[in-house]
């Protein structure tokens, strides 16, 4: 009978292990429109995110559009919006703050010129 505990337990344990590891490698995908011009607000967009929790980021120079892959227990999604809101790229639901978007270069400033780099 003492071995079948410990086997039980020992059962118990290996479950509750495999739950946790399989809780920790959860993903989820966010996409949302990023504001910005050409490739180099792309590469932008994209280095800013280079960040824990992040698996992979993309941004679609046409259709503005931005698909992060991450972990929700590492980071939120609201995160995601201020990490590139914070290199100078308005999202849907953070703005840059204006002395940052301001040292964008020319071609880049979205607010302005929207259709730049957009051939
Ligand atoms: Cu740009």
């Amino acid at each position: 009978m003492k071995t079948f505990f410990r086997l039980l337990s020992i059962v118990l344990l290996c479950l509750n292990t495999s739950a946790v590891m399989a809780q920790k490698s959860k993903v989820e995908t966010a996409s949302f429109k990023v504001y910005g011009n050409c490739g180099m607000c792309k590469t932008r967009i994209e280095a800013a995110l280079d960040a824990k929790g992040i698996k992979s980021a993309e941004w679609n120079i046409q259709t503005k559009v931005l698909e992060v892959v991450y972990v929700p227990s590492k980071i939120i999604e609201i995160q995601i919006h201020e990490l590139v809101a914070s290199v100078g790229h308005d999202t849907e639901k953070k703005m840059a703050v204006d002395s940052v978007y301001k040292q964008l270069p020319d071609c880049c400033l979205f607010r302005e010129n929207p259709n730049t780099h957009t051939d």
